[in-house]
């Protein structure tokens, strides 16, 4: 009777078996309108030297890992020399700072990162240089200067009224935008900060200088794109057709030397600012994305994404047809998700099953799949990342000491990975899940037909005959629902559920994901 039962359970399973073999959906590379980005800060990543600065070489010996992970591409923050820590402020624009090492370790990095499928952007600082850029030096020489016209320069008594001006806007807190190099006759524009002093983008000799640079880092160093920093302020806020045509040059420009060239814009402000980017700028980061699923997690209000999202898609949609939708869960300029979430695991977690069965092409910062915190200022939110526990832990960068990111706090990547219920594993498992149906990938987007209670998210993702629903309960309650017709195939969970004839019920941060 045994060996029976034993035999027709050996004859079950393989029967399941083989059903699941010939049903094994194949992995793929859906980047860029679909696969995932991930965000490097060289600084904090991998040190190989030993001087507590990460650097080029030590993202090479991690590129193993970003392709396990099931990432396509790499966006690096800024690389090029500058004199502060993050680099947003550009001394030479041909040039890799020594820090992460040299012109020729970046070019093996691309090698290596090619071998392996990975895409790299890097980060472009066009609208702003350093004040300690030869072309400044040269500019604040005085009004005969050759380069006095690459900057914006105006005087005292004509700009009386924009001197007092005390306007924050979401990128930026500064509250001056004119600057005195010292002579307190005439002012520099330095939109951020007065160390950054405005590109005068009137002037073509600065766009040809622009696109020299442009055609450098494509044709000679060979990186397949950019993220074009501070996009939107090109021009000054009240001239917003300018900035729109400059970027449409731009592309022109930048396809004319690499006609597959990727450029993602950073445009921060909402959907209508945003939008009449795209001509220009083929990829934009949905920032609306990030704060919506803050929202929606921390009221627990469900449908607050999925409809702001579609929202969204159906507006881009009618400026043009095609265009990457950059989603982020955080960047950055951005306190880290964990910390945003209360630190509760669980929601964390659940939020990046949103963002991984959305549409768009989801950009991940680096540490966020290890569970890394942070909190401003800046630095802080942009601490070194955890490869072991710190006294095994060789590659580790110590340039700065870290407050949130500690091995008491986060649990390091070698302590993860053999924990099946690590945030990393969650990561990884997600990200392969979504390069492997292709309706979580390219599908569109429709919000379900019936009414759910508030704390429930659910949507639809179709693409060619395959339909993909997802429901996520993001409230503290059990909720049950019935589910549409036709979905009974669970290709992720996580959380307690049962499905009982179709009836579902989560429990607390229960997800489901369901292929019909
Ligand atoms: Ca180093």
């Amino acid at each position: 009777m045994k060996a029976k039962s034993t035999l027709i359970a050996l004859i079950l399973s393989l029967f399941y078996f083989s059903c699941n073999q010939e049903k094994e959906p194949e992995v793929k590379n859906y980047w860029p309108n679909a696969g995932v980005t991930y965000e490097i800060f060289v600084q904090s990543f991998y040190d190989s030297d030993g001087d507590g600065i990460g650097d080029f070489n030590g993202v090479t010996e991690k590129l193993d890992y970003v392709q396990e992970l099931g990432a396509n591409a790499i966006w690096f923050m800024p690389i090029m020399p500058s004199p502060t820590y993050h680099k947003y402020d550009v001394t030479d624009y041909k040039a890799v700072h020594p820090d992460y090492g040299t012109m020729e370790d970046f070019k093996r990095l691309l090698e290596e990162a090619h071998q392996r499928d990975i895409k790299i952007v890097i980060d472009m600082i066009i609208n702003h240089t350093s004040t300690e850029h030869p072309w400044f030096q040269e500019s604040k020489k005085g009004r005969d200067n050759p380069y006095r016209d690459y900057y914006v320069w105006a005087q005292k008594d004509t700009i009386a009224d924009f001197l007092d001006k005390k306007v924050i806007t979401l990128d930026s807190d500064n509250i001056r935008q004119w600057h005195d190099p010292g002579s307190g006759e005439d002012y520099y524009y330095g939109f951020f900060w007065g160390g950054m002093p405005d590109l005068n983008f009137d002037n073509p000799k600065v766009r040809e200088e622009i696109y020299e640079i442009g055609r450098f880092w494509l044709e000679e160093v060979g990186v397949d794109g950019f993220r074009l920093d501070a996009a939107k302020h090109i021009f000054p806020d009240d001239r917003p057709l300018d900035n729109h045509e400059f970027w449409k040059e731009f592309r022109a420009k930048m396809e004319a030397i690499k006609p597959d060239v990727y450029l993602v814009g950073e445009v921060y402000d909402k959907k209508e600012i945003v939008a009449p980017y795209l001509p220009g700028l083929p990829a934009l980061f949905n920032f609306d994305f990030h704060y919506t699923l803050l929202e929606a997690f921390n009221t627990a209000d469900g449908m607050l994404l999925p409809k702001k999202q579609k929202e969204i898609l159906d507006f881009y949609q009618n400026i043009t047809p095609e265009f990457i939708d950059a989603t982020i869960s955080s960047n950055h300029d951005q306190p880290r998700l964990l910390n945003e979430l209360g630190e509760d695991v669980d929601k964390y977690k659940q939020a990046i099953a949103v963002m991984l069965t959305m549409p768009g092409a989801p950009y991940l910062y680096y540490g966020e799949e290890i569970g890394m915190k942070g909190l401003k200022p800046d630095e802080h939110i942009r601490e070194p990342f955890l490869w072991d526990v710190k006294a095994k832990d060789e590659g580790r960068a110590t340039w700065i000491e870290p407050k949130y990111s500690i091995d008491s706090e986060v649990t390091p990547l070698a302590l993860q990975r053999n924990d099946p219920n690590s945030i990393f594993n969650h990561y990884k498992s997600l990200i392969n899940l979504r390069n492997t149906y292709p309706a979580l990938a390219l599908g569109k987007l429709s919000l379900p037909s019936s009414e759910y209670p508030k704390p429930i998210m659910a949507y639809s993702r179709v693409h060619e005959g395959q339909e993909i629903f997802a429901v996520h309960n993001l409230g503290d309650e059990e909720i049950s629902i019935e589910l549409p017709a036709g979905f009974d195939k669970v290709i992720f969970g996580m959380g307690d559920g049962v499905n009982l004839n179709g009836t579902l019920t989560l429990q607390k941060n229960a997800s489901r994901v369901y292929v019909k």
